[in-house]
């Protein structure tokens, strides 16, 4: 990033799900984006780390910097708040814990001008929501997959002289299901927001970037999610001046210029930990 483009200066920034140490994390775009902004206070709400699916074979370097980045934050003075998620919660036995800026806790609420926000990753809705992800996940790519393999099914079914069946459009209607279980999802958190007296909740989880108020028998609510880093890329920002907003990395005209080194890199002034690598034979990203 060169001089003319400075940091842009927010109050708060929440991203969530970004599964590190995972295949299908974008580690280097969420570094760009973390580069470009400043915020006072850092939200991760979740799913940060896939402790999960961690394998020491796979941790790019890429994904060592947003590390790194993370704790130069911390050492600038953003506030950083680290909430469990379902993919991290072993993390979830230090919630409490606070180290200098760093916090670790299962939810939080930022008291900002625009109303309270209570924020909190979201598995804890899980029971009602167990199927719902590959079900969408399947009703967005694998349909036609589907399709063909129902014929396949219903030519060797034939060969035996069994019925045929109708697979995609039992699968067509648990996909609806799995729609309404996301609509699910965010009026429960709505309600709970509600009842608890907050304006606004905050969730992710379910990788689906939104902001939207949501009536509830207790009052209007507005839920957020900030999506995820694996395949949408969003986050929520927050000023005083433009309240909640969601961040697209795939529209930020920034991100589609070529990337510069950054001169005031967080990340670069890390000497010890380059000494401790090197002191234990590890190679460097
Ligand atoms: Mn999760």
């Amino acid at each position: 990033m060169s001089k003319a483009t400075p940091r842009r200066r927010l109050d708060v920034v929440v991203i969530s799900d970004v599964h590190l140490g995972t295949y299908g994390c974008h580690a280097t775009e969420l570094l760009r984006y973390l580069r470009s902004v400043r915020p006072k206070v850092l939200v991760l709400n979740g799913d940060i780390v896939d402790i999960w699916q961690f394998s020491k074979n796979y941790w790019p370097p890429a994904h060592m910097r947003v590390v790194r980045h993370l704790t130069g934050l911390l050492a600038k003075g953003t506030r950083i708040h680290y909430l469990t998620g379902n993919h991290d919660e072993l993390l979830r036995r230090f919630a409490g814990t606070r180290l200098g800026a760093l916090s670790i806790a299962n939810k939080v609420v930022l008291d900002l001008p625009h109303g309270k926000t209570w924020l909190f990753h979201g598995d804890v809705f899980d029971v009602t929501m167990r199927h719902a992800r590959w079900l969408a996940r399947l009703g967005a790519h694998g349909y036609d997959t589907l399709i063909l393999l129902n014929r396949l099914v219903n030519f060797l079914l034939a060969k035996v002289g069994r019925p045929r069946v109708a697979l995609s459009k039992a699968v067509k209607n648990r996909v609806k299901g799995a729609v309404s279980l996301m609509g699910d999802f965010e009026q429960t958190a709505a309600t709970i927001a509600a009842d608890a007296g907050y304006r606004y909740v905050a969730c992710g989880h379910i990788h689906q970037p939104t902001i939207k108020p949501i009536p509830t028998e207790g009052g209007e609510v507005v839920y957020l999610n900030s999506g995820d880093w694996v395949e949408n890329l969003t986050a929520l920002e927050y000023t005083t001046d433009t309240g909640w907003q969601l961040y697209h990395y795939a529209t930020d005209p920034l991100m589609q210029l070529p990337a510069l080194p950054d001169p005031d890199d967080l990340d670069t002034d890390d000497t010890r930990l380059t000494s401790l690598l090197a002191e234990f034979n590890i190679p460097q990203g």
